[in-house]
């Protein structure tokens, strides 16, 4: 049968209420991508989830038809989310297709082009907040509770629940859990959906490798971030809204929270591409903190089976590459200047 989305595919899975109804952009059933020659040089088995392949092109639409879904059914009309870039996008692309109002709140001036660009494609209603994400946060939390407009950020269950499906697909493709799952850490609603996934599925449990950016690290400082400051905008959070969540699932599976610089993550972005997948910085973080723990030999990579999470697309943050790296040579448009600048 023909794919037809995560709450056709899962939902018998999910707890969602009797009144949702499924509106889905087609999102899940992300390829979980061999990576042979990281696989060769930790010596393991190291395959990519793939997420930037999402219909928004984030790991957000997982949790967003879920929580889209089930706000049509009880009757909502507008959606409002905080977001560094993605979940805007991919809210306001759910909402559009349910035909509902989408307000998001962004940090000025801190969200990438492709998920600015996405949230006004899709027709949001776009605020810039003179203030962090954990600022928008605390105001869409305010203005929820006092009106009838619905929250999907992911305190809301729901999104929680639609993102469960990606633990769910990493059993499905391999028979079982892996060894290792390394993600990235922001707003910590993805590594509490992996966990509650893999738990319920009962295909075994991974070890959690869960990576913050050094400039973004409350749950490995153990206090908030007022300032948060890292070139992986979408994973610039100081205030964790599922930080004790986040907390527990690495302490229950025998995993760990790290932190890694923003020079680490570019590097490993950079290593990503090279093996031709391309991934926006915060969705590098995974990979840099497997490096990370490698190089201090406090991860032993022989022999096991691991996935890394990537996050979001390279497309929704070109300025990092075309700012930080160099950028095409000009030349004149004749067959001499072209032969002399290759060097053939
Ligand atoms: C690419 O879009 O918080 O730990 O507002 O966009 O579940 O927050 C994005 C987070 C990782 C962190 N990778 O996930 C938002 C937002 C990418 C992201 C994260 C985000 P969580």
């Amino acid at each position: 049968m023909t794919y037809q989305g995560l709450i056709h595919r899962y939902g018998h899975l999910l707890d969602l209420p009797a009144h949702t109804q499924n509106i889905s952009l087609l999102e899940g059933n992300t390829p979980l991508i061999p990576m042979p020659r990281l696989s060769a040089e930790f010596g393991c088995e190291l395959s990519i989830k793939f997420e930037g392949l999402n219909p928004t092109g984030s790991f957000k639409d997982r949790g967003m038809t879920a929580a889209i879904s089930e706000a049509v059914g009880r009757g909502a009309q507008t959606v409002i989310c905080a977001s560094t870039g993605n979940t805007a996008a991919s809210a306001a692309a759910y909402a559009a297709r349910a035909g509902l109002r989408a307000i998001v709140l962004i940090p000025e001036g801190k969200v990438a082009a492709g998920k600015l660009a996405g949230a006004i494609a899709y027709g949001a209603e776009v605020i810039q907040i003179q203030g962090s994400f954990d600022d928008a946060l605390t105001l869409v939390v305010e203005i929820t509770q006092k009106t009838p407009i619905a929250l999907v950020n992911s305190i809301n269950p729901y999104r929680v629940e639609g993102q469960k499906t990606s633990a769910f697909e990493i059993c499905d493709v391999m028979g079982f859990a892996p060894d290792w799952l390394c993600l990235p850490v922001g707003n910590a609603g993805n590594i509490t959906a992996y966990w509650a996934g893999f738990k319920q599925y009962e295909k075994g449990l991974p070890r959690i490798l869960g990576v913050q950016a050094a400039g973004a690290a409350p749950l490995v400082l153990g206090h908030p971030v007022e300032k948060p400051e890292t070139i992986a905008t979408a994973i610039r959070i100081g205030k964790p809204a599922r930080g004790e969540q986040a907390l527990e699932a690495a302490e229950q599976s025998n995993g760990r929270i790290i932190a890694v610089t923003d020079a680490e993550i570019l590097e490993a972005q950079r290593i990503l591409a090279s093996e031709g997948v391309w991934v926006e910085p915060a969705s590098a973080a995974g990979l840099a903190g497997l490096r990370a723990e490698s190089a201090r030999g406090t991860f032993d990579a022989r022999g096991k089976k691991i996935v890394v999470v990537c996050t979001g697309h390279g497309l929704k943050d070109p300025s990092v590459i075309t700012d930080l790296f160099s950028s095409p040579k000009i030349i004149p448009a004749n067959y001499e200047a072209l032969l002399s600048v290759i060097g053939a």
